[in-house]
């Protein structure tokens, strides 16, 4: 565990700046103080299925990503940081909630699922706003929305407007599922009320051609499961009738959500704010924007890396222009390890070539192996983060009290329960970060204590063949799996057989965990800065 700082401001800088903060909060009006004169705003860049190996500065090769790198090159760029879960829905669960999704069955959700964050459940948006800040999620949701059976056409409620977002634009589930619209805050964009939507996951519903019955009309073969309804010549999961005004352009995205988040950060410079920015990229379908074909080695997937890195940099050079990037808090991060074929066929498998979206780690998404969840990760903030590579444990589930603490922002019982202050690690001031930390994947958990990884025995009675299908390892197993990750980064020695005892005590912290949470996770959170204009 070695911090190693590259350059700039000394570190022993930095309580000094939050002392500053402190002090501050003791007069009660950080406003009215000088500089810095409130805290940071949170910018989460929050890619999709992006690996491990995917970013230039953790070693990808055929694909660049300068603003991406630019932040890792000022920033802090973790080795160790891991998504809360190997798939999306549990993943953003954990990120706003600060809490386990196998604590809420959370798992990959169809796209007419009701909200699983339901109103009063506080989040990381409704904890901030709590200390002043404007909110704002534009781009992928994939939390549910409405009450299961959504009416597409009316109000779409409960959504985010009612756990603590102030504003939302939504591609509402995933790019491969219906409805393919955009959400504007409760209302479908574009909706023309003569033609409405329906949207069915149990049959088929309107005239729209499907894959399965005109693949002649697909712009990109699929497996059986994305080859319903085509919309934009791909065929998705699920069916859609209607809402043809409404329908998005899945090569306008960078630009469609890229103008929103500017949008809203202009009209919200003058106060601190929370931006969750949530890419498509690099989900499937991939159809970058024609502008971005061809400027990587590795087809469509490398080109949605490229533009996943222009719609970063696009943002950066807003928050610059406005002046308020010095003191904006720049999360980058994704929700899940990398896949390389999840349903269609463009050629990710094929067009590789040397490049290892995984980095050293074994598995990939759905994976109980490490590149299940461990991702790249980058915390930058100019007026707080020195440049240095941190190789802490952390996990996107302790961004809800870290942040907390950061802003003085108490946490209340039962809020935020698996989220835990880990501020010093994010900031770079402290090499440790989690002691113990649970690993969601598919149908398993796994626990990491120190370099230790236990992965739990599959008791499910089929293993999920489908996983390993996709050339992804899942690391299912009927017997224990115990890995030392301090000789073994790649998993490859299971020495679970030798250890058994050590397997015992790992096997009796994770029921711990799942029945009574972390040990010691109720520390309450010091307030770092005021929270309260
Ligand atoms: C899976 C889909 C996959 C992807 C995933 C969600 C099939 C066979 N596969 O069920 O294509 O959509 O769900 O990905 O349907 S995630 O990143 O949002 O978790
Ligand atoms: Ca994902």
């Amino acid at each position: 565990m070695k911090l190693e700082l590259k350059r700039r401001l000394p570190i022993a800088l930095l309580p000094l700046l939050l002392a500053c903060f402190a002090e501050q909060a003791i007069d009660g009006d950080w406003r009215t103080e000088e500089e810095p004169t409130r805290p940071p705003n949170l910018v989460i860049f929050y890619v999709d299925d992006l690996g491990y190996g995917d970013v230039g500065s953790y070693g990808a090769i055929g694909v660049e990503t300068p603003n991406i790198d630019r932040l890792a090159a000022e920033g802090l760029l973790f080795t160790d940081a891991h998504s809360a879960a190997a798939t999306c829905t549990p993943s953003r669960y954990s990120l706003l909630t600060g809490e386990h999704g196998f604590r809420r069955s959370a798992h990959v959700l169809p796209g007419d699922a009701g909200a699983i964050i339901r109103p009063g459940t506080p989040t990381l948006a409704s904890m901030l706003q709590r200390a002043g800040y404007k909110t704002a999620v534009v781009g992928k949701w994939h939390l549910g929305l409405g009450d299961g059976d959504v009416d597409w056409n009316g109000e779409v409620a409960p959504g985010p407007l009612d756990i603590g977002f102030d504003y939302s634009f939504l591609l509402p589930s995933t790019g491969d599922r219906v409805p393919t619209v955009y959400l504007e805050n409760r209302r479908v964009l574009g909706l023309d009320p003569a033609d409405p939507i329906e949207v069915s996951y149990r049959g088929k519903v309107g005239n729209r051609p499907t894959g399965y019955e005109s693949p002649d009309l697909l712009r990109v073969a699929a497996d059986r499961q994305h080859s319903d309804t085509i919309v934009n010549g791909v065929s998705r999961i699920g069916h859609m009738a209607g809402g043809d005004a409404a329908l998005w352009v899945d090569e306008e995205f960078p630009d469609v959500f890229t103008e929103r988040a500017v949008a809203w950060v202009r009209e919200h410079r003058d106060q601190p704010f929370f931006l969750l920015h949530s890419f498509h990229d690099i989900h499937v379908p991939r159809l970058p924007n024609p502008r971005f074909e061809g400027r990587s080695s590795m087809g469509p997937r490398g080109d949605a890396i490229v533009q996943a890195d222009w719609i970063v940099g696009a943002l950066l050079d807003e928050l610059e222009d406005l002046g308020i990037a010095e003191n904006t808090l720049v999360l980058f991060t994704s929700d899940n390890g990398p896949v390389l074929n999840d349903g269609y066929e463009d050629r990710a498998v094929e067009l590789l070539g040397e490049h290892r979206p995984w980095g050293p780690f074994r598995g990939g998404k759905y994976s109980a192996f490490e590149a299940g969840t461990r991702v790249p990760t980058i915390a930058w903030w100019p007026a707080g983060i020195e440049p240095a590579t941190s190789n802490a444990l952390v996990s996107q589930l302790d961004i809800y009290a870290s942040m907390a603490s950061l802003v003085g922002v108490a946490l209340e019982e039962g809020e935020a329960t698996d989220s835990l202050d880990q501020l010093d690690a994010w900031l770079g001031r402290s090499t440790s970060g989690r002691e113990f930390l649970i690993e969601e994947s598919v149908g398993t958990l796994s626990l990491r204590r120190d370099s230790w990884k236990y992965i739990v025995p599959f008791t499910r009675p089929n293993l999920p063949a489908w996983i390993e299908r996709k050339g992804i390892e899942g690391g299912f197993d009927r017997d224990p799996q115990l890995y030392d990750l301090s000789a073994d980064l790649g998993e490859q020695n299971n020495v679970a057989a030798e250890r058994p005892e050590l397997v015992r005590s790992l096997q009796s912290l994770v029921q711990q965990i799942v029945e009574s949470g972390y040990p010691d996770s109720r520390r309450p959170a010091k307030p770092r800065i005021s929270s309260q204009p």
